[in-house]
């Protein structure tokens, strides 16, 4: 097994239909012993729950990244019950919903900072936090979207976030290298969570990446959990600071997918609204 006697954090289960659930899934497969944070109360009702299910009940913690002084007793627990780590997923963003729609130049600065402070910030204050127990050749990984690269209607203040995440990644990478630590990001494609249903019409991206992909189909958290699963393991010890895309190839298109109707070239997109 590729992770057999490998450990694992997991930051950013909200419920079963989570990317890190698919994550968590696909190392505990190959072997990982993970440990696990909830954000709150209420979603600690859920995650409970999970982290049974992978056999870490031992191994759960709460952690808003919000909160500065959840990051500390993360870092004693962790240190205490769990010990040293080889990997990190952290899969965590949020943006006020009203920010998530309509046009982006009435995004507010309260809106933009909390997008920033969540989505991004959170990666470079998890990964300062963890350093001291990261053994040599460990990997952390985090979630983008392609809305950091191009424009995507309602993505909003959510894709300048993602855009910095990515570089974020990048100057972590660099920094963490001399440690033999890696940093590297994966760009999903749409995937109905409970994190997506708070961009406006979310199912409009969806059909549309499954109208326009290569592949012709969306992905699945378990797809996602399969590559991040490479990018934890030492399969990929010479990757690091990269963004990898796992979203049926849609980013590579530079017009929309056409088929032939009645000798007719004709949009995937309407042929698959119209019938
Ligand atoms: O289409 C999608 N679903 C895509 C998601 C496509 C590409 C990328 N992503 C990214 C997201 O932007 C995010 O970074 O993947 C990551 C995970 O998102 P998800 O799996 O789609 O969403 P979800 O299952 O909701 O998990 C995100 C979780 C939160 O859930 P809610 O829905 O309660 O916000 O991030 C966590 C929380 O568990 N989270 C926090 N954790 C700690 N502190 C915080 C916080 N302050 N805020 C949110």
């Amino acid at each position: 097994m590729i992770l057999q006697g490998k450990k694992g954090l997991i930051v950013g289960i909200a419920n079963n239909r989570s990317i890190a659930y698919g994550i968590a899934k696909a190392c505990k497969e190959q072997g990982a012993q993970l440990a696990f944070t909830f954000l709150n109360e209420a979603l600690e009702k859920r995650v409970r729950p999970i982290a049974q299910e992978f056999g870490s009940s031992d191994f759960v913690y709460e952690l808003d990244v919000s909160k500065p002084e959840h990051f500390s007793s993360l870092f004693q627990s962790l240190q205490t019950d769990f010990g040293n780590l080889d990997f990190v997923v952290h899969s965590v963003a949020f943006a006020p919903k009203d920010a998530l729609t309509g046009d982006f130049v009435q995004t507010s600065k309260e809106a933009f900072n909390t997008a920033m402070e969540i989505s991004v910030y959170s990666l470079i204050e998890l990964s300062r936090c963890v350093l001291p127990l990261l053994n040599k050749g460990a990997s952390i990984l985090t979630l983008t979207y392609l809305g950091s690269m191009k424009y995507v209607t309602n993505y909003n203040v959510m894709g300048v976030a993602k855009a910095a995440l990515e570089s974020s990644v990048r100057y972590l990478a660099y920094d963490l290298g001399r440690a033999g630590i890696r940093v590297n990001a994966i760009s999903a494609g749409p995937i109905k969570t409970l994190a997506a249903s708070g961009i406006s019409d979310f199912n409009l991206m969806l059909k549309w990446n499954e109208a326009n992909a290569p592949l012709r189909e969306n992905v699945s958290i378990d797809q996602v959990g399969s590559a991040a699963m490479y990018l934890v393991s030492d399969l990929s010890s010479g990757v690091t600071g990269e963004v990898h895309y796992v979203d049926s190839g849609y980013n590579i298109m530079g017009m929309c997918a056409m088929e032939d109707v009645d000798g007719k070239p004709t949009p995937r997109w309407e042929i698959l609204t119209k019938h």
